[in-house]
């Protein structure tokens, strides 16, 4: 205290505020090279040391405001850190493990990535009792569904196009090599075979949520060669969008005379048609219609049937096409339960043209090669949604100026 007096005079003259600047002086102690600092301030020591206290505290915010911003950027790295990691992975999805794979299954989902997995199956047909044995051994580097990178399999098994029954293997717990070794049997005759689809669909068991369908295996049983013992690895594949369920069948002839420039389509039967209506019956009629350039061109409907699963038709319908439209036609034949409160159901639906595939593709081709004569067969049922989808149909919007004639 005895320290602030010999440059105490100046100071005081210089502020005339000598009791405040005593008050201070008395309550502090600071060393006498502060307090000649302090003493050169033309200010009043209230001041000065307001001013360091207001420096102090802006000091102190600025410091806090350093730690939280700190904090809230790590939380925020974190949760970028998964889209990072989705982009990523789906570049490099040959090389990832399933376990990696894990973060953005929902992404993935139904993409055509390879890495869901491979099963191990084994089949053999016994043609004496038309027993088809259908055995699921094993499965490996099946995808992670689960958090914390593994999934919870099981296997469902059943054959296309009856459907008549549909197996599950046992599900193992939190593995991605499960281990099955289960038989499936189903009674397929010889010739049933070659219009049969086996579908193994592994599954990821959950709980308190949805199973999620880890891929499947869809096998031909028509190009299989039933004269060898079969048992091999497949890779599983993305689900099929549209579970392809038994819709029943339906046979029409189609025949075509490039030099009358007409098509001609019987319907002539249908079975194992769905039912629609309460009465576990139908009432169905099918449809055909043109579509040309991706748009509704002409349509024809055969009569209603009531109450029937097996409707015969034998309707014939010709339409006017030239040469150049059958070329790129497309024909829809759908089957439909006529309601007379409701709005009318569609129970199938196929489509015929040069780009369609398999057995459809087969029939058109058939008619196109054999100008002049009519050529009937069966097709299974597909759903009006799948066949729709694949369709992909314009909308025929009517624009006023398209009316307009220039
Ligand atoms: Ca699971
Ligand atoms: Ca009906």
């Amino acid at each position: 205290m005895s320290t602030r007096k010999p440059s105490k005079p100046t100071h005081a003259r210089l502020n005339t505020n000598v009791t405040l600047t005593t008050a201070f002086n008395s309550t502090t102690a600071a060393p006498g090279f502060i307090d000649q600092l302090l003493n050169k301030i033309p200010l009043p020591r209230w001041a000065i040391y307001a001013i360091l206290a207001l420096i102090l505290l802006v000091f102190l915010v600025c410091i806090l405001c350093i730690c939280i911003k700190c904090c809230c950027k790590g939380k925020k790295q974190k949760k970028k850190k998964k889209p990072d990691q989705q982009i990523n992975l789906k570049d490099v999805n040959g090389s990832t493990t399933t376990a990696l794979v894990q973060p953005d299954v929902d992404a993935e989902y139904g993409s055509a990535d390879k890495n869901r997995g491979r099963i191990l199956y084994s089949l053999e047909h016994n043609a004496q009792t038309s027993e088809l044995t259908v055995g699921i051994k094993e499965a490996s580097a099946l995808k992670a569904m689960d958090f914390g990178g593994s999934s919870d399999p099981y296997v469902k098994v059943y054959c296309l196009p009856k459907k008549s029954k549909t197996y599950e293997s046992k599900v193992f717990r939190k593995t991605l090599n499960p281990v099955f070794n289960e038989h499936f049997k189903f009674q397929i005759s010889q010739a049933d075979l070659s219009e049969s689809t086996l579908v193994a669909q592994v599954y990821d068991f959950n709980r308190f949520s949805k199973h999620d369908i880890i891929g499947e295996l869809r096998l031909q049983l028509g190009t299989v060669d039933w004269n060898h013992v079969i048992e091999e690895w497949k890779d599983l594949n993305e689900p099929s969008k549209f579970e392809q369920e038994n819709l029943g069948e339906i046979c029409f002839s189609l025949r075509y005379v490039p030099t009358a420039n007409k098509l001609t389509i019987v319907i002539l039967e249908a079975k194992n048609l769905k039912d629609m209506d309460i009465n576990g019956s139908s009432d169905p009629y099918v449809k055909a219609q043109l579509i040309l350039d991706k748009k509704k061109w002409k349509k024809k409907k055969t009569s209603v049937k009531k109450k029937t699963l097996n409707p015969y038709f034998n309707e014939s319908f010709t339409f006017d096409v030239s040469f150049e439209q059958i070329q790129k036609l497309q024909l829809v034949i759908s089957v439909w339960d006529h309601d007379k409160l409701s709005r009318n159901d569609a129970m199938g639906k196929i489509f015929l043209g040069c780009d369609s595939t398999g057995n459809q593709l087969r029939h058109w081709a058939d008619m196109l090669s054999n100008p002049r004569r009519p050529v009937a067969q069966w097709h299974s049922l597909l759903s009006a949604e799948q066949v729709d989808s694949t369709l992909a149909l314009k909308h025929s919007i009517r624009i006023p100026f398209t009316n307009k004639v220039f």
